[in-house]
């Protein structure tokens, strides 16, 4: 047994006094049982076996439906470590402030002690994490999210490290709610909340905003991206990891199904949300997914946008804040023809008459990956998948082209570095639909400064010369009626291919002051002719120089935040840009 984890786990119970301690072990009986006792209390619904064999239902309080940025910290000594990106208290004053919270909060209740692997067990990229929790559905959750128990306990061995987790859901108020994250200690605590990423600790807390830390302090990449293998008809597969805000679509990407014209594509499915990422010895950056498990947005997913998604959730899934049917099975917003009637998320009777959603527009699924119909067979391999693109992008109805490649790594970063996209439902407590600038996709989840952050990119790019290219992508550009101009889902395939000919040397492309862009003819429209007009080609690749003027300005507006903690070479990249522009 491991010293540190049971004087932790001892010092944590003495602190939050629970009734009884529970190591989990991950086993398939002790995740029945779990999912029996929430039943019995009410806390789960468990759907009709019929439809959905081993799958439950939860409702979670209507105040805590999304990550809650406002109450997330990086305590670091030094304010300026943690960067005007992030919520920031001293390490010693968040304690204070939030230990009080955590005493006596799991009297009368069970805690939890849940240890997981965040990659493939025994890869040298995985690393160990334990969250001790008060909340049976966390604990259900990680199961499906990560490699959960003894599986992990002997990967940590007797003198392992990992990274601490401390949650309770406390009394759910938000003003008694806090994510903090303790970087130098590797160590994260967070109450109030029972919700994805603010309670599942092992997903943006621990693989994103600690790991970030961890991956720059060690020379590696943890990053919100999802990962997935594209398959040309010729049998080979090229990787491709790609980076878009919560609620843009990385799901559908990663389990992409072509249409019909593309006979002999196939996209494979490594994971959906993060990937860490760390040099082979041949100079390649391999990634794996850190994830066991989807948590995907229900809301737009139907057997039309994403049939892998609804292959992969229909068994062994915990539904959270959709709508129940009559059956006893779900249904959301976008899954298909509505229900007469249905238990909405808030628990009361729905019907298509209603003004309100049936669904909450954050609800999710949580799915093992081991589902996916398209899963790769790689998906666990210890060693990852050699990366040979990454994509940047995120929501714009304006400015972005469908897609364009940077002219190197530098110009690459820069291009990462200033995505901008339209808020989502995916954070709670800000307007949706309007453009910030979220850099990487990692503006919520990047544990340190990002001016440093580009730096390490930066770094990176200069230890080897068989780096991925570098793209950018926009399925969400809209024409002046506000109509979107590209089909997406499964066509988005014709994108990839043209990255993936781009990669392989070939791929046509017109140079414009942005960066590379398909030529004429370059992207294989057989099939969406109709849909896609010559015009609307023509204006989804245009780089019109007024959209680029007020981007250029607002890029600008944004580094200058950075202050002398921003690369010298991004605000360089930016005015190359500006002048190529002509502006
Ligand atoms: O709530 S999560 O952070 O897990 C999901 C998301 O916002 O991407
Ligand atoms: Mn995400």
């Amino acid at each position: 047994m491991h010293n540190g984890l049971e004087q932790w786990v001892r010092e944590v119970a003495e602190l939050t006094q629970p009734d009884s301690i529970y190591w989990c072990d991950g086993s398939q009986s002790e995740y029945d049982r779990i999912c029996n006792e929430m039943v019995e209390r009410g806390d789960l619904t468990r759907l009709n076996p019929d439809l959905y064999p081993n799958s439950f239902l939860a409702r979670s309080d209507p105040n805590d439906v999304a990550r809650v940025e406002h109450l997330t910290f990086i305590c670091t000594e030094k304010r300026e470590d943690a960067g005007f990106t992030n919520n920031w208290m001293a390490p010693a004053q968040a304690r204070a402030k939030v230990r009080p919270l955590f005493d006596g909060a799991m009297k009368g209740r069970t805690m939890f002690v849940v240890p997981y692997i965040m990659g493939p067990a025994g890869s040298a990229i995985s690393e160990v994490g334990v969250e001790i929790t008060d909340s049976p559905y966390v604990v259900a959750n990680m199961r499906i999210m990560t490699r959960m128990g003894k599986i992990a306990l002997d990967q940590l061995g007797a003198d392992g490290t990992f990274v601490k987790g401390m949650h309770s859901t406390g009394d759910l108020s938000p003003e008694r709610r806090f994510i903090l994250h303790f970087p130098s200690d590797r160590e994260i605590w967070s109450v109030g909340s029972g919700y994805g990423g603010n309670a599942l600790l092992g997903k943006k807390c621990f693989a994103l905003r600690i790991a970030s830390n961890m991956a720059r302090d060690e020379g590696w990449l943890a990053e919100h991206m999802l990962i997935l293998g594209l398959e040309s008809p010729d049998g080979e597969v090229t990787y491709m990891a790609a980076a878009f805000p919560s609620a843009c679509g990385k799901t559908n990407l990663a389990m992409l199904l072509p249409p019909e014209s593309q006979k002999g594509w196939k996209v494979w499915t490594i994971g959906d949300d993060i990937a860490w990422m760390k040099f082979g010895e041949d100079g390649r950056l391999y990634a794996v997914n850190p994830e066991a498990g989807f948590f995907g947005v229900a809301p737009g997913t139907s057997t039309k946008t994403n049939p892998n998604a609804i292959a992969s959730l229909h068994k062994n899934s915990i539904f959270t804040n959709v709508a129940l049917t009559d059956q006893g099975g779900v249904w959301w917003e976008g899954m298909g023809p509505a229900p007469a009637h249905a238990i909405d998320w808030r628990g009361k009777d729905w019907s298509p008459t209603d003004a309100t959603n049936a669904a909450h527009p954050n609800s999710r699924f949580t799915a093992p990956a081991s589902q996916c119909p398209g899963i790769s067979s790689l998906w666990e391999s210890p060693q990852g998948v050699p990366i040979s693109a990454f994509l940047f992008g995120g929501r714009r109805a304006k400015t972005a082209p469908l897609v364009f490649q940077s002219f190197d790594w530098n110009h690459g970063v820069y291009v990462g570095a200033a995505v901008a996209s339209e808020t989502t439902a995916a954070a709670q407590g800000q307007e949706v639909g309007v453009i910030r600038r979220d850099p990487f996709a990692m503006l919520p989840f990047c544990g340190y400064n990002m001016g440093d952050y580009f730096a390490h990119w930066l770094a990176v790019g200069a230890r080897s010369d068989k780096l991925p290219k570098i793209f950018h992508v926009n399925w969400f550009r809209q024409n002046e009626q506000g109509n979107f101009l590209w089909p997406g889902f499964g066509d988005n395939l014709r994108v990839l291919r043209w990255i993936l000919e781009r990669c392989r040397g070939g791929g046509e492309a017109v140079e414009t002051p942005i960066g590379h862009v398909p030529a004429q003819g370059a992207l294989d429209l057989r099939g969406i002719e109709a849909q896609v007009p010559a015009s609307a080609m023509e204006e989804l690749l245009r780089v019109d120089r007024e959209d680029w003027r007020a981007e250029i300005q607002s890029q600008r507006e944004f580094f200058a935040r950075f202050g002398d903690r921003l690369p010298k070479e991004i605000s360089q990249q930016t005015e190359a840009t500006a002048k190529r522009l002509g502006l």
